[in-house]
């Protein structure tokens, strides 16, 4: 059926550059190295690659930084070698999708170097600028409350050049481009077009939903009276001119080609919120990646990356559930991915890394990952099982700058809170190593070669200590490996196409071991049932008994996969399974 696009069956495999391979001795990863392993991708099942950001950039947000739009940052390659991995997919059948950030620019941008050049250049507009709010001690302040998104600080940097401020939702590095403004549109548009022309197949978008702010940029909600700045919350975030600027970027540029794309687009409001990007007769986007589910174990503090260490599994469904429910009711196409370099490894995070765990919680997440309907897009690592860095690892091997700025603003503003000089921070580190970006930044580890392969020269981050024993050469030889099952799974899922677009039905939603539902695919006559046990007692896994419901008619039930010890093809002896720790089972029914 016409509804079953090409882009919705399509495996989405996502390289973080900077750490996935370097052809030479740099110690950054390099496109020629992405070349060299476009045939483990494709024998992997991938059929999209989407790269992190490559262009040009001062790497203050490593890339999400970009200060020319169609230059190719030295450190990654050049054009030409980009257009040797794109050809290198292209003969394969598969892919390449650019990541587009326009939300903002690097500070280093002509174009921004432009605007802040004074008040009357002609690109004055193309970002946002404001005048200082005066304070009652005649202090020139930031021209609203709202804090940026990394760090404590205000989403606001004075220029003095300009006596003016100018907005970064991000890093003062990154300032916030004015799309109310036509021209830069239009810009934009071109941008986007010079891309497919040189043979891109499509974009992801950061943070497409920030692209519009709130007329008259009034002041944010307090939610913590002890700090000077507050999240910006729905002030910038999916605001009804998003929706505006989304159908002009479709009729000028999307509409006019057979390409792939994905917005991405955190928020915190309901499915119903962000549903209208994908509802094709809006004509804006096919997909977009929520959020919802990356907050499940954050904590609410002051600061951003707090941890909740006991979640329960029953709010994980929850969101998972709903999202595949209603966004189906909704008449939108969901995105599923579980980790990106933006989050932490999810095998440390929903299952457990214990040595005795981890190939098993790898292959269960997998069967849980590909079981959900929409597109999937796997990260880097994720096929085979990396997980976050050691606890061990000191403050000085996280890289990231949202790390860093994290700890660095919860120290300032304890020191202004309580006068000591250098106040305990602590927890916030306890915090960053559940939930830092860094976590998801390592490099790939190919080999056991010395930095696993991924560079002959001392690589820009830490490899995981654990590299001797986990890397892609030693999976790629042996069958039982999480990588042997990332691929059969994948492969399941194309087979079986109810698990892309099946009616998903919720099993036993309160239960808090096991998450268990079925796909129901009613043009094909298909129908699955996916079983996973996810008990976890002092984050260990756990057995579990799992009833299935009288209701599900399981008389022809044949095992078509599992990562445990039950014989592929078997059928339902009994409706009560009794689980091994991490066991998952999916049922033909
Ligand atoms: O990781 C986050 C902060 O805690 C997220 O809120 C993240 O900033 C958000 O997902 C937006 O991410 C994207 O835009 C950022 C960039 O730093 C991220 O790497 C990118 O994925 C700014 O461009």
């Amino acid at each position: 059926p016409s509804d079953r696009a090409w882009w919705k069956s399509a495996t989405v495999y996502q390289v973080y550059p900077a750490s996935f391979c370097d052809h030479g001795s740099s110690g950054f990863g390099t496109i020629k190295g992405i070349t060299s392993k476009v045939p483990y991708l494709k024998d992997l099942g991938v059929d999209i690659l989407w790269l992190s950001p490559i262009y040009q950039s001062p790497l203050a947000d490593m890339g999400y930084d970009i200060s020319d739009y169609q230059a190719l940052d030295k450190r990654y390659g050049t054009l030409d070698d980009w257009k040797e991995l794109r050809d290198e997919l292209h003969k394969r059948g598969m892919k390449l999708v650019m990541d587009l950030v326009v939300n903002h620019t690097s500070d280093e941008h002509a174009w921004f170097k432009e605007s802040k050049s004074s008040i009357d250049n002609s690109k004055r507009d193309w970002y946002i600028w404001q005048p200082s709010k005066v304070n009652e001690k005649g202090e020139k302040k930031p021209p609203n409350n709202w804090k940026s998104i990394f760090g404590a600080g205000p989403a606001w940097e004075y220029d003095e050049t300009t006596d003016q401020w100018y907005c970064h939702t991000f890093l003062k590095e990154q300032p916030d481009l004015n799309w109310e403004n036509p021209t830069v549109r239009k810009a934009i548009w071109d941008m986007m077009h010079w891309w497919m022309k040189q043979g891109c197949d499509g974009f992801r978008m950061d943070v497409i939903n920030f692209t519009s702010k709130a007329p008259g940029f009034p002041d944010a909600p307090i939610v913590d009276p002890s700090r000077e700045y507050q999240p910006f919350g729905n002030l910038s975030i999916n605001r009804p001119r998003v929706h505006d600027f989304l159908k002009e970027m479709y009729k000028e540029v999307l509409e006019q080609y057979d390409l792939f794309c994905v917005g991405e687009c955190p928020g915190d409001e309901p499915v119903s919120a962000f549903a209208p990007y994908s509802i094709p007769s809006n004509k804006e986007l096919q997909m977009v990646f929520h959020f919802h589910h990356q907050g499940f174990d954050r904590g609410r503090g002051g600061f951003g990356r707090t941890a909740n260490f006991d979640w329960k599994l029953s709010d994980f469904k929850k969101v998972f559930n709903h999202w595949q429910v209603e966004m189906e009711k909704e008449g939108g196409w969901n995105s599923n991915y579980l980790e990106n370099h933006d989050q932490p490894r999810t095998i440390s995070r929903i299952a457990s890394d214990h040595p005795e765990d981890r190939a098993k919680s790898a292959k269960l997440l997998s069967m849980f990952h590909c079981s959900l309907g929409g597109t999937i897009f796997i990260y880097q690592g994720q096929e085979w099982g990396l997980c976050n860095v050691p606890r061990s690892w000191g403050e000085e091997e996280y890289k990231d700058i949202e790390t860093i700025q994290e700890i660095e603003g919860e120290r300032q503003h304890r020191k202004k809170a309580t006068g000591e000089a250098n106040p305990d921070v602590s927890d916030v580190l306890k915090y960053m190593r559940q939930t830092a970006r860094d976590n998801g930044r390592t490099p790939m580890q190919w080999d056991d070669s010395d930095n696993a392969g991924f560079s002959k020269g001392t690589p820009w981050m830490r490899v995981h200590d654990d590299y001797k024993e986990w890397n892609v050469s030693a999976q790629s030889k042996d069958d039982a490996s999480v990588l042997a099952f990332w691929k059969k799974m994948l492969r399941i899922r194309k087979q079986y196409e109810a698990l892309i677009y099946g009616i998903f039905v919720p099993i036993d939603e309160d239960n808090e071991s096991t998450y268990a539902y079925v796909r129901d695919d009613k043009t094909k006559n298909e129908k699955l049932l996916v079983i996973l046990n996810m008990a976890r007692g002092t984050g260990r896994g756990e057995k579990s008994t799992f009833n299935i419901p009288k209701d599900i008619d399981v008389s022809k039930a044949k095992l078509l996969i599992s990562n445990g010890s039950e014989a592929e093809g078997s059928s339902l002896a009994s409706d009560v399974l009794d689980l091994e720790p991490f066991e998952g089972r999916i049922y033909l029914l």
